[in-house]
């Protein structure tokens, strides 16, 4: 499926509407902060079926309380409308 990925100047765009969320590495990158693991891992159980419904995974990464996530867009080579899509739904 082709996807566009977005330009540089449409990706700063998007990221005045959000919180928290930063490009690192390419990859729209936010670190979330957990009382312990259980919520943390509560918190990777929800968004990991809101992403098979929205068919966009997150790389991820969970230590404790702390779950790092970035997104791309492999169709698309880069970041996409996708990736914000799915950013604001993980942050509701
Ligand atoms: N997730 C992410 N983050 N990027 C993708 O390009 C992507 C995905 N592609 N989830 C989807 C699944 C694709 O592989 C399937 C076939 O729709």
């Amino acid at each position: 499926m082709a996807i566009d990925r977005l330009t540089e100047a449409q990706i700063n765009q998007e990221l005045t509407t959000l919180n928290g969320w930063q490009i690192v590495e390419g990859k729209l990158h936010k670190v979330y902060q957990f009382p312990d693991f259980v919520a943390a891992f509560a918190f990777m159980t929800k968004v990991a079926l809101l992403a098979e419904k929205l068919d966009h995974h997150p790389e991820w990464y969970n230590v404790y309380n702390r779950v790092t996530i970035d997104l791309t867009t492999h169709d698309a080579g880069g970041i996409s409308a996708r990736d914000f899509a799915l950013a604001r739904q993980i942050d509701q």
